[in-house]
């Protein structure tokens, strides 16, 4: 079951020129920035101020064979990801993968703030990827 709208991720080239950009434009602050090796990004969370609904999250790669890179190459800087909250993500792969659906890990890895997460493969959910996101205050 999900919870809530966790973030919706954009992929950029220019982390810091990102960030720049949207608090000049929009006012969205970041609320938060990691570099997550396993998955090749550098990353920031947005919010509005105030705000604790869904995040925009910000995506750079740090390496040409990552997924972003790949993203940015074939589709160019833009909405790749949408990333719904859920209690549990195990049971969650669970329930999907019963209902046919792929999910591109055998087992959750680590995302962002200590989080595990699992995607749905974008053909399997209407054209969209799909992260599924357990926050680590669960554990
Ligand atoms: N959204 C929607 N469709 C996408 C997509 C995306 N982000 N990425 C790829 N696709 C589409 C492609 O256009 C392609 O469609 P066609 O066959 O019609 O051309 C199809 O999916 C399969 O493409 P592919 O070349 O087989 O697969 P890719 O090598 O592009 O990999 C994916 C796609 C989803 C498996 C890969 O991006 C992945 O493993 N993603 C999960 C990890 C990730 O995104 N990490 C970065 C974020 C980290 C974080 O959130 O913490």
């Amino acid at each position: 079951t999900v919870l809530a709208i966790d973030h919706v991720g954009i992929a950029v080239a220019d982390l810091d020129a990102a960030i720049e950009w949207y608090a000049s434009t929009f006012g969205l602050v970041a609320t938060h920035t990691e570099t997550n090796e396993e998955q090749g990004v550098r990353e920031a969370m947005l919010s509005a101020p105030g705000d604790a609904g869904a995040a925009v999250q910000l995506l750079a790669p740090l390496r040409e064979d990552s997924a972003i890179a790949k993203f940015l190459h074939r589709s160019g800087p833009g909405i790749q990801q949408l990333a719904y909250r859920v209690a549990d993500v195990d049971a969650s792969c669970e329930a999907l993968r019963a209902k046919g659906l792929r999910l591109l890990y055998d087992e959750p890895r680590r995302g962002t703030a200590g989080s595990r997460i699992n995607f749905v493969h974008p053909k399997d959910a209407g054209g969209v990827l799909v992260e599924l996101v357990e926050p680590a205050a669960n554990h």
